[in-house]
């Protein structure tokens, strides 16, 4: 079938709307019309070329909602006419990982996906008989797209697509952060760096999990009303901060904060966010994504008295289990999404939402099919 698509075809360069070929789904797979995707820093990321895993050319997105239209040999768990969000970290409830309640990080189609491929080792996507590659699995910058049936969350069908797209990978990342990498109690202090769309969603769970002090740190201070919206209640712009960010930090949170994110990407910043960790259980956690070469570093002392460092992917969330249970929360008031959606985009527009993000004018910008 024909489907038009944003291609990616080289890295900085805007991406071009053209209608491709695509595949149906094979066995175990399924075909999803999609209705809205996000468009997460992640994707300009890629498209910047930085990442060790990008490929061109591709069809990128990762945050999208739709509605399954075919159905390949084999799928059990899916039919025609299911409302899903595409899973960029699928859950195949059988794999090593799947099986240890430690991890949310299903392995069992990684290599593939990695490569910009279904699991079969092709791509569903091509243009004048030459392949294109997938992108985190997802592919959502495009009409139509495959996924296997163990990378799709099926939702409920009252729930909008053009809001709870953002559960694909902003909203639970964020959220996921607090409640299940870092396990945030009541009380706590927390410092975020980055108020974008994942960081204000991290501001979002720390409240939610009611967190006393929840300080924002952003060098954009358009993002300290935004910030104060979902519940932060100080605001740091390093830009104002004379002297060391640290001891500022530190000296603000009486002694360090309970819990650091780094929701940006950079390494100095990630460092700093361990930092200001409280001395002798202050924890600090990675969702930042840095780009090929790039490490982090600190004095050991740092960790030998009492600081921990760790990272979260997706949240720490397993798609097809927790997804649904994250968009009743939505659909229940108990979480805000709609004043994440800054801009809407038709598809042809989709350049204009990574302008956007590139001039921190949008939390999030929502395209729509
Ligand atoms: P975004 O572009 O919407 O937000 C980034 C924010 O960081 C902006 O508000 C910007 O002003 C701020 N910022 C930039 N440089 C800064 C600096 N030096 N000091 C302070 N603030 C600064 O991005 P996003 O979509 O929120 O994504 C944030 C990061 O999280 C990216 O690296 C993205 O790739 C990553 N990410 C990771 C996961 C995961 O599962 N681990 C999921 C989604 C996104
Ligand atoms: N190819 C990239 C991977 C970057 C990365 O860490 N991605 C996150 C999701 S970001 C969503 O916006 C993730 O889930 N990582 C786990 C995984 O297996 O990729 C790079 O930098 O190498
Ligand atoms: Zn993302």
């Amino acid at each position: 079938m024909k489907t038009l698509a944003a291609v990616a075809w080289k890295a900085k360069e805007p991406l071009e709307v053209i209608e491709v070929d695509l595949e149906g789904p094979r066995a175990g797979e399924v075909l999803i019309e999609m209705h809205a995707t996000g468009v997460c820093h992640t994707d300009a990321y890629t498209l910047s070329g930085a990442d060790p895993e990008g490929l061109f050319p591709a069809i990128l997105g990762h945050e999208g909602a739709g509605v399954v239209v075919e159905v390949g040999p084999g799928v059990t768990g899916l039919e025609v006419g299911d409302h899903v969000i595409p899973l960029y970290t699928p859950e195949c409830r059988q794999c090593e990982y799947c099986l240890n309640p430690k991890t949310n990080l299903c392995q069992s189609i990684r290599s593939t996906q990695g490569a910009g491929l279904m699991p079969d080792g092709t791509s569903r996507f091509s243009l004048n008989g030459k392949p294109i590659f997938h992108y985190m699995g997802t592919s959502t910058f495009s009409q139509y797209t495959v996924l296997p049936e163990i990378a799709v969350a099926k939702i409920r069908k009252d729930a909008p697509m053009d809001k709870v797209c953002l559960l694909g990978c902003g909203v639970t990342t964020g959220i996921g952060a607090v409640i299940r990498t870092a396990k945030v109690e009541p009380g706590s202090t927390v410092v975020v760096f980055g108020l974008g769309g994942i960081g204000l969603n991290v501001i979002q769970g720390a409240k939610l999990v009611g967190a006393d002090m929840i300080v924002g740190v952003d060098i954009n201070p358009a993002k300290e009303a935004l910030g104060r919206s979902f519940g932060m209640t100080h605001f740091v712009n390093p830009k104002d901060v004379e002297g060391d960010l640290v001891k500022h930090l530190v000296d603000f949170t009486n002694g360090g904060a309970d819990y650091t994110f780094e929701c940006i990407g950079n390494v100095n910043l990630m460092r700093i966010a361990l930092e200001c960790a409280h001395k002798g259980w202050g924890e600090s956690v990675v969702i930042g994504v840095a780009g090929a070469g790039e490490e982090i570093s600190t004095r050991p002392f740092q960790l030998v008295t009492g600081r921990v460092w760790k990272g979260s992917a997706f949240g720490g969330y397993r798609g097809r289990t927790d997804v649904p249970k994250l968009v009743d929360w939505y659909m229940d008031d108990k979480i805000e999404i709609d004043s994440q959606v800054t801009y809407e985009f038709g598809l042809k527009d989709i350049n204009k939402a990574f302008d956007m993000m590139r001039e921190g004018k949008a939390i999030r910008s929502v395209i729509k099919f």
